[in-house]
């Protein structure tokens, strides 16, 4: 047999090579980037919420200097093929209303209603100015909990209701386990809405070249899905729209879609034969780019007076905002699975209802529609504890699932865990004992400052994936994902990837699992991703699914040029491909270990092709496309120390611990780093951050100043531990871990905030905890 020995990369603590470049300046991100000829492109947002655009006048600004076009929606409507797209009709009578990149009736504040196209920025911004509309205000529906409410003004009157869609995910019996369970605990709660904010706005640059194709560059991290998309909606031939995401800033789901930019470039830059550039400025992107959540939630836990659950049920709106993106009516949806946590919960009720709004469009926010899912179930959890009188961990521990494969009562099958040695870890890295002795000293004081700790348990589904299941939940897209690795003939190595990581060091990971399995030095791996015209075929970056997917292809691929290369020594050393050991980057004849040859040689070998086994094709490459047969299924247990002023109301996080699973880990610098920053969100979203609207639809939190994102002086160091369940679905056991500690850190951030003040009659607050909602609800547990 022959066998194959790695080179230790997998595992091991390689700096992200991603860093130094962008941390010394010399990143290109697309406003670096202007080619000879490039004009300015700014887009005319309506001011208001919900108005018709009586008359608008383009003359102005037509004539103002350096402009080169102006467009009202109207001048456009023939550019279109297709309304934008929506990739995931959740139902088969959802309701898509039509979407263009540019209206006539804007339904959102930051709804765009024209274009202006300049020489400079300044020019176009100036001529902006100019445009003069009427509008003709419409009432508006602003607020998901009451959108549905009889006499609720309609986003689209033509639907003659805000409901998008009602979509349900039920077992036989959970309304009567419910009924006739010992202990039922309802509650409700709000997920706030939230603005994504990525460090770079988005920005888009679209050049026409010279045979009939156009070049999209996009701060995007969708580029393969993006270049379906903007082709057919523009009917364009595909293959003449090469789309480019170079360095990306960030996106936390709000660059997994397709924008009304993103088309408006193509089609102009088409039209007007020039490169076309738009750049976001920051309250631009507060409107005109997705947010996140928004959901009202009623949640109920039912179970024995032993603690044993026996069914839970969730009734979720949601709102979709103004239009349909390209995947907001999902976003609930990839929560469905989940409503039960590591729970072994036996009958299961998820309802979700789509919601029209007033609002900016929501659509994926870093961990999308399981953070909802795991913050209500965790502070349900804690809520059934105190009806109990039961310990909150002993009650968790009681429920656990505990044998894997695991088919939960939703119907998936989760992978593999181990919640207990996941809070067993952080029991010891916590020192509970310290904290509760400190707890009951400040309470016995009468301390001003008073100490709260929390949890929260969880697992995801994550690495998405397979292919099938999307469909059947009728996603249009597929979840399987392409690698390509080259051996080049002077002996370095290029891995092709249909990823395109945008902050989550693929390039290093990459390398990383390429030079383990080839046996050679990880700095001779390039890593070459995001560009349509050399990585031709992917699903690119989202649902924590490029190592799950991505990174799996990646391997097999490399399985593949392993074989392929033993074939060729085998020939040319006259001996069985059976008979050959590779390890380190060598192949050894069994018993003739004087007989050896290296990859590189091989490598060399492949491109003369003078002297390959008969039939075989020259070159050294190969490519995989790898649908996994599931989701990838983390997990693990967070705990958050808050101290809360109860004279101010004000909460500070002064320790937080988490230990994750994510099977095994490829490289654990960049998987301590997605960690922490998802930590840092869901921290943000227990006390911090919150979208707000006045009740005409306009954007309260339109800035930096007034949406309060978290600095790291906020933010305690974080304490990270991990426990491996390789997953059993793929060759490297990985799974996913870049949305983890946004889904986990919410719940345990609010519950440690209601046990500091449980001793004052708190039970519940509200996200965020702000000091003024903390300090209400101290004040209202004292009536
Ligand atoms: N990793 C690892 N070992 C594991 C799991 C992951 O070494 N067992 C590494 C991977 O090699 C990869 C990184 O961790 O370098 C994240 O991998 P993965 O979990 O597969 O997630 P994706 O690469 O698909 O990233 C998407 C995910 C999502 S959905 C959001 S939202 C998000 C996030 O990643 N947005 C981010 N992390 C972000 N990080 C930055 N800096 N910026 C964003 O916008």
């Amino acid at each position: 047999m022959a066998t194959t020995e790695y080179k230790g990369y997998l595992g091991a603590p390689v700096k992200r090579r991603e860093d130094e470049p962008l941390l010394t300046g010399r990143g290109t991100y697309v406003d670096n980037m202007a080619p000879v000829g490039t004009l300015s492109m700014i887009v005319v947002r309506s001011p208001y919420a919900h108005a018709r655009v009586a008359n608008i006048d383009l003359e102005p600004a037509s004539a103002a200097e350096g402009v080169v076009a102006v467009f009202s929606a109207a001048d456009l409507q023939d550019d279109w093929k297709a309304a934008m797209p929506c990739a995931w009709p959740v139902t088969e009578d959802m309701k898509n209303p039509p979407h263009y990149p540019l209206t006539d009736t804007a339904r959102y504040q930051g709804d765009g209603i024209a274009v202006v196209i300049a020489e400079s920025r300044t020019q176009a911004k100036d001529a902006a100015e100019l445009i003069e509309a009427d509008y003709e205000s419409l009432p508006v529906a602003v607020d998901v909990a009451t959108a549905l409410d009889e006499g609720t003004p309609h986003v689209h009157p033509d639907l003659g209701t805000n409901e998008c869609y009602v979509w349900r995910l039920e077992t036989d019996g959970t309304d009567d386990a419910i009924a006739n369970a010992e202990v039922v605990v309802t509650r409700t709660y709000v997920q706030p809405r939230l603005i994504p904010n990525a460090i770079e706005p988005r920005g888009v640059l679209a050049v026409p070249g010279q045979m009939g194709d156009v070049t999209l560059y996009s701060a995007t991290q969708i580029p393969h899905i993006l270049r379906v998309l903007v082709a057919a909606t523009l009917g364009m031939n595909e293959s003449k729209l090469r789309v480019v995401a170079p360095d990306v800033g960030g996106g936390f789901g709000s660059k997994c879609d397709v924008y009304a930019e993103e088309l408006l470039a193509v089609a102009l830059a088409r039209r007007l034969n020039r490169p076309v550039k738009w750049i976001e400025e920051r309250s631009e992107n507060y409107l005109a780019t997705i947010h996140g959540r928004d959901f009202v939630t009623e949640y109920t836990l039912a179970a024995g007076k032993d603690g044993t659950i026996t069914a839970c049920r969730a009734k979720v709106k949601a709102a979709m905002g103004a239009y349909l993106q390209l995947v907001t009516p999902g976003i609930p949806l990839l929560g469905a699975w989940v409503y039960a946590g590591p729970y072994a919960i036996p009958n299961y009720s998820v309802e979700f209802t789509g919601v029209f709004t007033n609002t900016t469009p929501t659509d994926a926010y870093r961990g999308a529609g399981r953070p909802e899912a795991t913050y209500v179930i965790e502070r349900t959890m804690d809520a059934l504890a105190a009806e109990l009188g039961m310990d909150r961990l002993e009650l968790r521990r009681k429920n656990f699932i505990t044998e894997f494969p695991a088919t939960i009562a939703s119907g998936l099958t989760i992978d593999s865990g181990d919640y207990h040695a996941s809070l067993d870890h952080l029991l010891e890295k916590l020192d509970l004992d310290a904290v509760r002795a400190e707890q009951v000293k400040r309470r016995e004081n009468g301390d001003v400052k008073q100490l709260g700790v929390g949890f929260s348990t969880y697992c995801e589904m994550c690495g998405l994936a397979p292919s099938r299941i999307l469909g059947a939940i009728r996603y249009a897209a597929g979840g399987w994902d392409a690698a390509t690795i080259r051996c080049l003939p002077t002996g370095s190595i290029q891995a092709i990837t249909g990823t395109s990581p945008h902050g989550q060091g693929h390039e290093t990971a990459w390398a990383q699992i390429v030079a383990h399995q080839l046996g050679c030095d990880v700095d001779e791996v390039e890593v070459l991703h995001g560009d349509t015209s050399i990585s031709s075929i992917g699903m690119d970056t989202y649902g924590s699914r490029s190592l799950p997917v991505g990174g799996v292809a990646l391997w097999l691929a490399g399985e593949k040029v392993v074989e392929k290369a033993r074939q060729i020594v085998a020939h040319q050393f006259e001996v069985a491909p059976d008979d050959l050991d590779f390890a380190d980057g060598t192949f050894t004849v069994k018993g003739s270990p004087d007989k050896e040859t290296t990859l590189k040689t091989v490598a060399f070998q492949a491109w003369s092709a003078h002297d390959l086994p008969d039939g075989m094709e020259p070159s050294l490459e190969a490519t995989a496309v790898y649908d996994p047969p599931n989701f990838s299924w983390p997990g693990g247990a967070h705990a958050a120390v808050v101290e809360v002023d109860t004279e101010t109301g004000d909460a500070r996080v002064v320790r937080y611990v988490a230990v994750d699973d994510c099977g095994t880990v490829v490289n654990p610098i960049i998987v301590d780093g997605q960690i922490h920053g998802g930590i840092a969100q869901g921290i943000a979203t227990a006390l911090y951050e919150e979208a707000t609207y006045d009740e005409d639809g306009n954007l309260q939190t339109a800035n930096l100043v007034t949406y309060l994102v978290p600095t790291a002086c906020e933010l305690p160091s974080f304490e990270l531990g991990q426990t491996t369940t390789p997953s059993p679905t793929n060759p490297l056991g990985v799974k996913g871990v870049g949305e983890t500690g946004t889904i986990a850190a919410a719940p345990a951030v609010i519950n440690a905030v209601v046990d500091a003040l449980a001793h004052l009659g708190v039970t519940d607050i509200q996200m965020p905890a702000t000091p003024e909602r903390v300090w209400r609800a101290i004040e209202e547990a004292k009536t």
